[in-house]
């Protein structure tokens, strides 16, 4: 019979990247939407538009204990990806006590619910660098002391910290990934990565000329999210339940992201970045670079992406995403008599 998983946060971008990867290995997937998504489907799965035919998914919010209960105690779950959150570090500063109240208790309705229902389900937290925040040492791993910089990252030590108290407490086989940054043509819009991406595209375009960005000195060891699911799920394969620090190694900073961007679609980024001081967090995690030596040697994990086809990539992706759009509004133009290019 073909193992059974159960991933909240299905909508997200991992989560349809993942979602994605277990099909392909003969999973019956199962994943939980926020009931206003499944009222709208068209506008809030178009993550998961191309596989919904082949998933189930429940209806139920992590603020709610009752109706994560209810999903695990309708099915036998074989692993349980728990990937949603209030995942934008930047609205965590706006609204700490949502990001504190979806992150932490969504994450103890989970394993408690397991506990109570399927204590044998092997779960897997969501876990971030955000967590090393004012780094003690770099890289960091594995051992290196958390020291979180934001509401966000706050919430991350919370649940990293119940899922190694189940574990150790109730013997359950839960874990966490510290995963560093990663992105991909699914990436949310608010990211910077994406943020980029899509503007290039728009300025390649011609429907903008501007992007406004916060800190550019800031560093981040940036992945691509299709090699890192695979991860997750090495992770829940292996004999005993362990926490894996998940990065390349390599770190950019936001300003040589802007670079190379541009430079795919033949742009100088310094005609058009402008800086926004409105984009700068009250406190910054100015450098994380992740030593993913544990997961290579333990897991047989490497990423496949490098940082040049990560970027490549997601700029190609926006920029064929706008194209039919401008090809439309060319039409438009030139059938109501217009003739500017
Ligand atoms: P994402 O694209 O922002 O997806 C977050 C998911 O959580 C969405 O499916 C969202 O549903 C769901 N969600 C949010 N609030 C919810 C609620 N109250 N009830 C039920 N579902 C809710 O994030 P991601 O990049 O895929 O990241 C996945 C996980 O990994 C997150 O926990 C994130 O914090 C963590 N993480 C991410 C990275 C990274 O670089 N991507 C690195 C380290 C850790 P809607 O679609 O309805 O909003
Ligand atoms: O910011 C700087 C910003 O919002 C990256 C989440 O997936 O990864 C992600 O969190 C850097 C920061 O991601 C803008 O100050 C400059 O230094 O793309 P981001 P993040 O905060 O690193 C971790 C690992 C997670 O766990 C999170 O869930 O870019 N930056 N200018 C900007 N950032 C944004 N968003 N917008 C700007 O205009």
């Amino acid at each position: 019979m073909a193992p059974r998983v159960l991933i909240t946060g299905i909508t997200g971008q991992d989560g349809s990247y993942l979602a994605d990867y277990l099909l392909s290995l003969g999973y019956e997937v199962h994943g939980i939407a926020r009931r206003v998504a499944l009222e709208d489907p068209e506008r809030h799965f178009t993550r998961i538009l191309h596989l919904v035919d082949r998933i189930q998914i429940h209806s139920g919010s992590l603020e709610s204990y009752p109706s994560i209960f209810s999903i695990i105690s309708r099915n036998q779950f074989d692993e349980c990806y728990h990937l949603a959150a209030q995942s934008f570090v930047a609205e965590s500063f706006q609204d700490g006590f949502s990001t504190m109240n979806i992150n932490i208790n969504g994450t103890h309705y989970v394993l408690a619910a397991l506990k109570e229902l399927q204590p044998e389900c092997r779960m897997y937290f969501a876990g971030s660098s955000e967590m090393f925040g004012k780094v003690h040492e770099t890289p960091q791993r594995e051992t290196t002391p958390f020291h979180p910089r934001s509401p966000y990252g706050i919430s991350k030590v919370a649940g990293f910290e119940l899922t190694r108290n189940y574990r150790e407490a109730f013997g359950m086989f839960c874990l966490s990934g510290i995963l560093f940054n990663h992105e991909g043509p699914r990436r949310g819009f608010e990211f910077v990565t994406r943020k980029i991406t899509s503007t290039v595209a728009r300025i390649k375009l011609g429907l903008a000329n501007e992007l406004r960005l916060g800190n550019l000195e800031a560093k981040r060891d940036w992945g691509h999210a299709a090699d890192y699911v695979r991860a997750m799920h090495l992770m829940l394969q292996q004999p005993e339940p362990d926490d894996y620090v998940i990065a390349t190694g390599e770190t950019h900073s936001v300003r040589e992201f802007c670079e190379s961007a541009f430079a795919i679609a033949g742009l100088d980024y310094r005609d058009h970045v402008k800086i926004d001081k409105f984009f700068y967090r009250p406190a910054e995690t100015d450098l994380l670079v992740g030593d993913a030596s544990k997961a290579r040697r333990v897991l047989g994990w490497q990423p496949t992406y490098s940082f040049s086809d990560l970027v490549t990539e997601m700029v190609q992706s926006d920029i064929a995403a706008l194209e039919p759009n401008r090809r439309n509004e060319k039409s438009e133009r030139l059938s109501a008599g217009g003739n500017n290019g």
